[in-house]
């Protein structure tokens, strides 16, 4: 058949774009049509999502597709947990709040007392973060947003409702929540209840791969987009998405999806919902076509553009990120480690003082110069993925030949090779954009259904197409007697620091 155009929205909490993705049954093309800065925005107190000028940007690219080719879907991801309510007209209830908010301080411990943990862990599946859908919700009781709210949508469902007017929840992404139940499928209403949280708020749930709707046509006709496209429901989880584009050609893979988190894990058929797996605190979130994405949160590049942030606020020369790393090359193996996973690098702010602070507080040197701690940041990224990697397969009892690096962080030569060194496998990076990719395959899968093609059946014949198109970096670990550097010893160096996170 003839080739599928559609718009892939990807919003990460660094970065959104909106790609125009071209697919045939031989070919699959992306092309950046849009990029715009994402941050978090603070107000008072408050750490919030511009969620209105997300929209505005959102509806500026899937435009600039539009005026560049034809259009026939439109799929929608971004980074999960977050929410807005609307009210019983629709209305959007207050600004989104950022995850990265204080109001969740204290919040999980306060649920642990009401909530046996391992009844939570049994019921979500999920490691236990501090700023899951489910502490928010606990922490806004009785606001008067929450009060009033009639609908919680998740961010990539709030901008498809302001699109098409259709209220539901994808799937992959109502995983993320903890308030989704992993063993029945629905809602985690009991749960809800129990807590005094107002399950009637929780909308229908939608499949990835299902139509939504046709764009509204007074909102096509205000933004410039063609009337009837297709809004199509994909892994509307940026992760899911990503390990969709995931380009293995073996099930024996492990991947990290490298951006602002770095989310370290496997593929797996069903979860992992053992007392040792709920004790090592991993994740069974809901992945494209009934997958499971067994994986660990880590704390990811933040950490790094945080100090980049800090230093071009500081003035400090040579803090591009491009010089930093190409210096960070030369900079001695594993001098400085630390918890990377610290809950004190979860918030905005100074990031290379919380790093001094956090080595010296753990006996390590402390690192001074910019190229010292970014040295520390990406050894400390890749011991982190070394353990959380090595506890996936015990968990899972699997093995691997591979580990895939996706995302942003794929282009990352240094952390790429550090991490082929800290888990002893071949590292194989790219693409950047594997969540546009997720998303343009499995949106074209969808059309090519309603077209009667069986094109794309699989999650295997999506990565095999990736893999043909795009090309990949391979690293190699460094042997002992080439100068590799002693991991083990510095692993335990982090966990005698007590991390056990
Ligand atoms: P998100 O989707 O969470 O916004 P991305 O997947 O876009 O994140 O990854 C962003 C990260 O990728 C940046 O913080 C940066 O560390 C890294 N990155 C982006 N471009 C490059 C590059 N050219 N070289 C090295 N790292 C890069
Ligand atoms: C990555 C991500 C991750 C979530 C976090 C909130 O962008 O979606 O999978 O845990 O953001």
């Amino acid at each position: 058949g003839s080739a599928l155009r559609v718009a892939a929205v990807d919003l990460g909490a660094t970065s959104g774009r909106i790609m125009a993705g071209t697919v045939s049954a031989r070919s699959l093309h992306l092309e950046e049509v849009h990029r715009f800065p994402n941050g978090g925005v603070r107000v008072r107190d408050g750490l919030f999502w511009d969620v209105l000028g997300i929209h505005r940007e959102v509806l500026t690219g899937i435009r600039r597709v539009a005026e560049t080719g034809p259009l026939h879907g439109i799929g929608i991801d971004s980074w999960a947990i977050d929410y807005g309510l609307l009210d019983r007209d629709g209305t959007l209830l207050g600004n989104p709040y950022s995850h990265r908010d204080a109001r969740t301080d204290g919040v999980a411990a306060k649920v642990a007392a009401t909530v046996d943990p391992a009844r939570l862990y049994a019921t979500t599946g999920l490691q236990d973060l501090p700023f899951s859908t489910l502490y928010q919700l606990v922490a806004a009781q009785g606001t008067a947003a929450l009060e009033s709210a009639e609908h919680l949508l998740l961010l990539p469902d709030l901008l498809a409702y302001w699109l098409t007017g259709t209220i539901g929840v994808e799937r992959t992404n109502a995983s993320t929540t903890a308030l989704y139940d992993l063993t029945t499928g629905d809602w985690a209403r009991d749960l809800m209840g129990e807590l005094g949280l107002p399950w009637s708020i929780l909308p229908p749930l939608r499949e990835p791969g299902s139509i939504i709707g046709p764009v509204l046509s007074e909102v096509g006709r205000h933004a410039g987009i063609p009337k009837r496209v297709p809004v199509v429901a994909v892994g509307s989880h940026d992760t899911a998405s990503a390990v969709v584009g995931v380009p293995a050609d073996t099930d024996r893979f492990a991947y990290i999806s490298s951006g602002t988190w770095s989310l370290v894990g496997l593929e797996l058929d069903a979860p992992v919902l053992t007392e040792a797996a709920r004790r090592a605190d991993f994740t069974n979130e809901g992945g494209v076509d009934g997958t499971v994405r067994f994986l660990k949160n880590v704390m990811g590049l933040w950490v790094l553009s945080e100090c980049l942030r800090t230093w071009a606020d500081q003035r400090v020369e040579g803090t591009g990120l491009v010089a930093l790393l190409a210096a960070a090359e030369d900079a001695p193996a594993l001098r400085t480690v630390v918890d990377i996973n610290d809950p004190r690098l979860l918030p905005p702010g100074d990031m290379p003082s919380r790093i001094r602070e956090l080595a010296a507080e753990a006996g390590e040197p402390v690192p001074t110069t910019p190229v010292e701690v970014t040295r520390c940041v990406l050894d400390s990224l890749a011991l982190a993925y070394r353990r959380h990697l090595r506890t996936a397969l015990e968990l899972a009892g699997r093995e691997v030949d591979v580990v895939h690096v996706v995302g942003g962080g794929s282009q990352n030569h240094l952390l790429c090779q550090l991490t082929a060194d800290a888990t002893g496998l071949p590292v194989l990076a790219g693409p950047s954009e594997a969540a546009a990719l997720g998303n343009v395959l499995v949106q074209a899968r969808a059309l090519l259904q309603e077209q009667g093609s069986t094109e794309l059946a699989d999650l295997a014949a999506m990565r095999s197409l990736i893999r043909r198109t795009h090309e990949l970096h391979r690293f190699e670990p460094t042997p002992a007697a080439r100068g590799g550097a002693d991991w083990h010893a510095a692993e335990r160096r982090v966990l005698g620091q007590g991390a056990a996170s």
